[in-house]
């Protein structure tokens, strides 16, 4: 069957983020013939898609939804208009229409029902999924994971895994050849009250294989990418597979600069070991700055590494990243202004230019604990937010519109 994969576009002028969910969907794809577009590279996204449709002349179009909303206050950023933009191209068309994607695995049932032009809609990870679909839909019994039109197969072992196929979004194609998203693991041990991480990959971690990981580096070397970033949940859990991972990171040759999310608990000599393999630049997600928040929001670890870490971090040549939320249970205005105090502090003692701090509010998604707690049942498909009360608020709205015309 001929695939065209299609990245929805994002309606705004943003940096694109390399589409690895497609690059691994081709990748698993051997058997058929694959096609890609990338609508978040395009002027005019409608345009391009038609035209793409008509030349390519597809079976199936596999499109992902890789966000909803740019889960930001108080200006929120929806998506998933320009998403509609590429469904009404569809409407005309004739051939199967396949949709998923991360955000769109939180929300299927309701994108269907706003766009019914979607025959099939994908709850999580395609690799081992895809493929069986497109063998139903050439006359194969349904897999017994698809009902209704929603496919929730189980999810799948990493150890056997195809490596993703980049070469249908070409480097070159990305400004500056861009960062590219290379995964280790899939799901998350830790617990924090505001993830969705947990149901949408799972308890625990599915690790691939470090030799894997290995020749997928090598082969973003050879497809020219500047840098590449680990888009795991947190890079140095499990500690035997991380210690590994960075020693066989150390001798691939010509290694580009890469960065990784961590966990505060990180020990030093591992950091230096990680700038000697090639990183660069890592973010930490304390999110919150005082102990009673640290327990409220369930985060794993110790809030008393914070400081140290982030020193050690710069010592040792890297560019920090630290995220932070406006207000969580248990904090707001006077730990927010903690945070104004932290974020001072680290860019004046550990160099302006390389400690950057950012500060969020939690957008509730379904599935995320702090939201089932709050909103029992449910949806939260339209922007709801963990928000700062008060002077809190006015702070958050004042430095966001700062943000925002600096931009
Ligand atoms: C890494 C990451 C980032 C990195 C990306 C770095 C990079 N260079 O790639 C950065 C930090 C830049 C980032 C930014 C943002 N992110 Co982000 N990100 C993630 C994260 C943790 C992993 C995504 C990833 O790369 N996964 C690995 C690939 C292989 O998996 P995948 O893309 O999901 O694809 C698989 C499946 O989804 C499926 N699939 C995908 N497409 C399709 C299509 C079809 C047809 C089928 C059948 C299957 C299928 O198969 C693929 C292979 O298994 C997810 C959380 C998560 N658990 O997924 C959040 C997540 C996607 N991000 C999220 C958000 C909110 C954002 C931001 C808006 C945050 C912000 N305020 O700026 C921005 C948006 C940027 C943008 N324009 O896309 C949300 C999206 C929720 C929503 N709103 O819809 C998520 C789900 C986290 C959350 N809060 O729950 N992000
Ligand atoms: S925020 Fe990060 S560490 Fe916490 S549960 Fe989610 S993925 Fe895991």
């Amino acid at each position: 069957m001929r695939i065209l994969l299609v990245q929805s576009p994002v309606g705004r002028p943003e940096a694109p983020i390399y589409p690895i969910g497609l690059a691994c969907l081709a990748g698993a794809l051997g058997a058929h013939e694959c096609l890609g577009i990338d609508l978040s590279l395009a002027d005019s996204p409608g345009e391009a898609f038609q035209e793409k449709l008509s030349s390519s002349d597809p079976d199936v179009v596999a499109i992902s939804v890789r966000n909803i909303d740019d889960s930001s206050y108080p200006v929120t950023h929806w998506y998933l208009d320009s998403f509609g933009e590429i469904m009404e191209v569809l409407g005309k068309w004739k051939g199967t229409v396949i949709a998923g994607g991360a955000g769109f695995s939180i929300y299927p049932e309701r994108i269907m029902k706003l766009w019914p032009r979607i025959d099939i809609a994908m709850v999580g990870e395609g690799e081992l999924a895809l493929p069986l679909l497109l063998e139903h839909l050439d006359g194969a019994p349904g897999p017994l994971w698809l009902k209704n039109r929603i496919a929730r197969p189980p999810r799948p072992s990493l150890e056997k895994m195809s490596l993703p196929d980049y070469s249908i979004f070409p480097a070159s194609d990305y400004p500056g050849k861009g960062s590219v998203g290379v995964q280790t693991r899939r799901g998350c041990v830790f617990n924090c009250a505001y993830c969705t991480y947990k149901s949408l990959s799972g308890n625990g971690f599915r690790l691939r294989s470090v030799e894997d990981v290995v020749k997928d580096i090598q082969e973003v070397r050879n497809q020219g990418f500047k840098s590449f970033m680990f888009v795991d949940s947190v890079f140095d859990y499990p500690r035997d597979y991380f210690d590994h991972l960075v020693s066989a990171l150390s001798g691939i040759e010509d290694i580009p600069p890469w960065g990784a999310w961590m966990s505060e608990s990180v020990p030093f000599a591992s950091l230096e070991a990680m700038y000697e393999a090639g990183c660069r630049w890592v973010d930490f997600s304390p999110d919150v700055i005082t102990e009673k928040g640290w327990k409220l929001m369930g985060k794993g670890g110790s809030l008393k590494n914070l400081w140290p870490v982030v020193k050690q971090a710069r010592k040792v040549g890297l560019a920090v990243g630290i995220n932070f939320f406006s207000a969580s249970p248990g904090e707001n205005f006077i730990a927010l202004i903690q945070k104004f105090l932290f974020m001072t502090k680290a860019r004046l003692f550990l160099g302006w230019g390389e400690t950057f701090v950012n500060i969020g509010t939690i957008r509730l998604y379904r599935g995320a604990p702090l939201a089932e707690s709050l909103y029992p049942g449910e949806e939260l498909f339209k922007p709801v937010f963990y928000k700062p009360r008060g002077l809190a608020d006015l702070t958050v709205r004042a430095f966001q519109a700062i943000r925002r015309r600096r931009r």
